[in-house]
């Protein structure tokens, strides 16, 4: 099917993996939210990498160690491009968003949080940005505040505003749920947090898929989000931040590579990025995830924007019809993320065996335990999808989940 001259089923023909067979049916991948799939060129560029360039980085005078320097520097210069960032120094890369978020709560909390001020988050955070400002402000003798969010997954503005005070010291909310696909409006937040003076990290790794990235235009403090959600391999992920915050935070580890001088009386530090890269990095990674960059610029995110909620309208379409299904999350606004219950039908059983049509869904809480509280379940069915996902997939998978919903219920 060709939706204008968004191509999928060409664009289809540069991931390997969705050729894959499961149980001898086709793959329908649909979680995206967890991890994405591979298209080639990332996969072969760091083939070419460990085969003609794979040197350590930022050490040697030899020509290898040039190579590799200036691939993954170069990749630093392609995610600022990317995000909009105003110096390449603003981009520290981080083994993925949750290094990111625990970097900041540690070394900015750390410095900057005393007994008695307030960290807000929202009550759709993951896991991920709540536990590690949990553990700071335990230490610091500080207050997490959370936002609360409505029956239809969306976050309540009004506590927003209210819950802002001169007690709060750092906000930190994602902009788009993983669990339930909500898209928040991160601008208008980040511009009432400023009129508090307050600091703003946006937790982007589902955004970062889906929507355009524009730090400058958003104006956050800081962002992160993982390279393996955006077509790039594990293990690499951008944690991005305003240079004077980044300059005036402490290191948060420390080793090689972070340091100016070294003595055992004294040691003193790099500048932001350097600074929070201590140790060898994961060089490919981050050369791959440059690669996965310029792949899905040649794509162009509005053109994926816009299938992909063509995606979402026929998948929402297609599942109300079942009979007991119930939609968790109802916004206005989202991604093609859509979590479910199917009455009688336990999200674990269906997700063991719509699996066995080739069908790859996430079951459990997914990392939103705070959230699946609010909305009044344990834990649901998530599809999520990307650009490379179909409409016939979308029928496919429907027609699956009734056959899976009968075999449960019979
Ligand atoms: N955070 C990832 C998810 O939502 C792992 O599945």
């Amino acid at each position: 099917m060709q939706n204008g001259s968004f191509d999928v089923f060409a664009l289809r023909k540069d991931f390997p993996l969705l050729l894959t067979k499961v149980y001898g049916k086709p793959l329908v991948y649909f979680d995206n939210a967890a991890t994405s799939q591979k298209p080639r060129t990332v996969i072969e560029r760091i083939v070419r990498y460990y085969e003609h360039e794979n040197a350590n980085i930022h050490r040697g005078v030899y020509h290898l160690s040039d190579l590799s320097s200036n691939a993954y520097e170069g990749s630093r210069d392609m995610v600022q491009k990317n995000i909009n960032a105003s110096k390449r120094e603003e981009i520290i890369f981080v083994r993925g968003a949750t290094e990111g978020i625990n970097l900041v709560a540690s070394s900015w909390g750390r410095t900057n949080l005393k007994a008695g001020d307030e960290v807000l988050i929202s009550q759709m955070e993951h896991h991920a940005n709540i536990v590690p400002w949990q553990l700071i402000c335990q230490e610091k003798g500080a207050f997490l505040k959370v936002v609360p969010v409505d029956d239809s997954g969306e976050l309540i503005l009004e506590e927003f505003h209210k819950l802002l005070s001169e007690k709060t010291k750092f906000v930190s909310i994602l902009y788009v749920s993983n669990s339930i696909g909500t898209i928040n409006p991160i601008k208008t937040l980040i511009e009432s947090a400023h009129q508090f003076n307050i600091p703003v990290l946006v937790d982007a790794c589902q955004a970062a898929p889906h929507l355009s990235i524009d730090v400058h235009d958003l104006d956050c403090d800081f962002l992160v989000y993982s390279g393996h959600k955006i077509f790039a391999p594990t293990g690499i992920g951008v944690l991005y931040g305003k240079e004077i915050l980044l300059n005036a935070m402490p290191p948060y580890q420390s080793g090689g590579d972070m340091i100016n001088t070294v003595s055992f009386e004294k040691t003193t530090f790099k500048q932001a990025p350097h600074k929070f890269e201590a140790g060898t990095p994961d060089i490919a990674g981050a050369i791959g995830l440059g690669t996965a960059i310029e792949y899905i610029n040649t794509i162009g995110k509005s053109k994926i924007h816009e299938y992909e909620q063509k995606l979402l309208n026929h998948i929402t379409q297609k599942i109300s019809d079942i009979d007991g299904l119930r939609i968790i999350g109802t916004a206005k606004n989202k991604i093609p993320v859509i979590s479910f219950t199917v009455e009688g039908a336990h999200p674990m059983d269906i997700g063991t065996l719509i699996d066995f049509e080739g069908v790859a869904i996430r079951t459990g809480n997914h990392c939103t335990q705070p959230l699946l509280d609010r909305l009044g379940v344990t834990a649901t069915c998530r599809a999520s999808l990307a650009f490379y996902n179909t409409m016939e997939e979308i029928d496919f998978f429907a027609d699956a989940l009734n056959r899976v919903i009968k075999k449960i219920k019979n």
